[in-house]
């Protein structure tokens, strides 16, 4: 292929999940020539690879769809928090309405990406599959990158002595076969209880011989309280205005949810009301007693605390065994509460109460290798069938990096990123020109509702193309000052919070060796959104712009 065969586009786009499809519905009513390249072999991002039994979205509906009434025509959403394959029907629903499929070339991986800087586009180099298995190297040309990869980066599994030598199935949770395992009477281990491990054990402890989970910290979780929902009460619920208005409020909360802290502290009120409070958000369920509670939760330990009492109580109740109780939710917390994404579980602690699943503390008792047929611990060796890595992503920073994307000085955003991560409103890096971020480091996206972050960014993303297209602009870049003070807002919110107190994703500290850092920003929604508008304000002054597109 010449470089004159490169096809041009206007925007190239990364990953067909909530990201990239919402900001190609918003280009395309410019007139833009978009195309996205996703490597799985169709749409849903996340909710394509996560496909491991029980896998399930935390954030109750209607709010996590995206926020536009022609899409909520013609489906119906059956259950509160929908499970894996609704949500992929639901991409499908969505593909019917916009036919993004149209434009977007799937089983294309893209692995690199390169800035001229002088005719003023990006190169994307991506790798595909054919039918018959073989790889077939292209590339595209786009005077526009947007990068709606996602949160999940690279995929993290701890180096352990001897794990190439267990000869049962090994696999990890993002990885999990699209034919499904067949776990009937079958011994598994459970490495991990972050959100997949919760969402796994609750699912398949009732069909295995036994089941193993392998613990370094306890989940706080919260309880989801599913329900059904039927197509005639959402179909009422989009007549009478109750979407639109869950939807307008997303964008005034923290977090983009449809609750919000309260205004008053947790000691201006009686233990007594305070209790009442709690009950009623956990009889609730959702991420009520995450994130509507009192203001002072995250930024007060004592706060914090009490809380955090409530919940052990009343999780405690749950569970059988006295050891188990300590184990799963301890008298003293670990780390303060919320400060690791609270799973949302359903039947999760009653779990540990059947007698074929165990539980295995890592503080005290911890893996020293894999054999040919389980894991030996400092006190214990057990037999497996099925091992599964529930051990979670290097998210945020890792999916940029491995794109391999290079501006014209050859540096890569790694380079950039090498003495801690910086950027401008989550969105660009200074030195990288027309590159833009949908779900990255530094944004809310990680903090909060996916889908309604992507369409805040997506909306914001709309209104810059559209200057792009009225004043001809070919080139937009953030200034290094921009870039720094963005980073300094981060890091202020997130160290006045509690929330550095916990080893999580959220900061990196979940991956050995990774820095330490903010990696989102908790100044909350309606704040990200002031600064994303005022961000252009003033005639662009904030960005350096090159005019002259024809
Ligand atoms: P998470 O939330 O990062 O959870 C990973 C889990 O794996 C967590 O319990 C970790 O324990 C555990 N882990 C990680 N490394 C090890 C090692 N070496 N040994 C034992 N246990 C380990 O990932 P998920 O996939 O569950 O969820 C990802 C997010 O994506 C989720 O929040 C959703 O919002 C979307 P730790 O807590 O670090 O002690």
């Amino acid at each position: 292929m010449t470089d004159e065969e490169v096809k041009m586009y206007d925007v190239v786009l990364v990953g067909a999940g909530f990201g990239s499809i919402y900001a190609l519905n918003r280009l395309r009513k410019l007139n833009l020539k978009c195309i996205i390249l996703e490597k799985a072999p169709r749409s849903g991002g996340v909710w394509y690879w996560n496909c491991y039994p029980g896998a399930r979205v935390d954030t109750p509906e209607p709010v996590y769809q995206i926020p536009d009434p022609e899409l909520w025509e013609g489906f119906d959403f059956r259950e509160r928090y929908p499970g894996r394959d609704e949500l992929c029907r639901y991409f499908d629903h969505v593909d019917s309405k916009l036919n993004f499929s149209k434009d977007t070339w799937y089983g294309s991986k893209v692995i690199g990406a390169k800035w001229d800087n002088e005719a003023c586009f990006w190169e994307v180099k991506y790798v595909r599959q054919d039918k018959e298995g073989g790889l077939t190297e292209g590339k595209v040309k786009g005077r526009w990158f947007i990068a709606g990869i996602g949160l999940s980066g690279e995929i993290y599994k701890p180096k352990i002595e001897g794990m190439e030598l267990f000869k049962g199935q090994l696999v990890h949770s993002a990885e999990w076969p699209q034919t499904g395992i067949d776990l009937k009477d079958k011994r598994v281990a459970v490495i991990g209880t972050g959100a997949s491990g919760v969402q796994i054990i609750q699912e398949i402890a009732p069909i295995t011989s036994q089941l193993t989970v392998y613990q370094r910290t306890p989940n706080f979780c919260l309880p989801m309280v599913q329900r059904s929902l039927s197509p005639s009460e959402n179909q009422k619920k989009k007549l009478d205005g109750t979407y639109q208005t869950a939807f307008n409020k997303t964008l005034t909360t923290f977090a983009g949810f449809p609750y919000d802290f309260l205004p008053q502290s947790l000691f201006s009120e009686s233990f007594e009301k305070r209790e009442e409070l709690f009950q009623s958000l956990m009889e609730e369920g959702g991420f009520g007693l995450w994130l509507n509670n009192y203001h002072d939760v995250y930024s007060d330990e004592k706060a914090n605390e009490i809380v955090y009492e409530f919940w052990r109580d009343t999780i405690r109740k749950r569970i059988q065994d006295e050891n188990l109780k300590e184990k799963l939710a301890p008298m003293k917390q670990p780390h303060p509460f919320g400060t690791k994404r609270p799973s949302l579980e359903i039947n999760y602690y009653e779990c540990f109460n059947l007698p074929h699943v165990d539980l295995i503390d890592l503080n005290e008792n911890p893996i020293l290798k894999f054999t040919q047929e389980g894991i030996i611990t400092k006190d214990d060796e057990k037999k497996f069938d099925l091992i599964i890595l529930a051990t979670g992503f290097n998210a945020l920073t890792k999916g940029m990096e491995n794109m391999n994307v290079k501006n014209h000085q050859d540096k890569s955003i790694s380079d950039h990123w090498s003495e801690g991560v910086k950027t401008t409103l989550g969105m660009m890096v200074n030195g990288f020109p027309n590159l833009f971020m949908i779900y990255g480091p530094q944004a809310p996206s990680a903090f909060g509702n996916g889908p309604i972050s992507a369409s805040i960014q997506g909306d914001w993303l709309g209104k810059v193309f559209e200057m792009v297209k009225e004043k001809r602009i070919v080139k937009w870049e953030t200034q290094k000052e921009e870039e720094e003070k963005w980073t300094l807002e981060c890091r202020e919110v997130w160290g006045k919070s509690l929330f550095p107190n916990a080893k999580s994703w959220y900061q990196g500290s979940n991956i050995p060796g990774k820095r330490v850092e903010a990696l989102n920003y908790i100044g909350g929604i309606p704040r990200y959104i002031e600064a994303l508008d005022k961000s252009l304000e003033d005639g662009l002054k904030a960005w350096d712009i090159k005019y002259g597109y024809s």
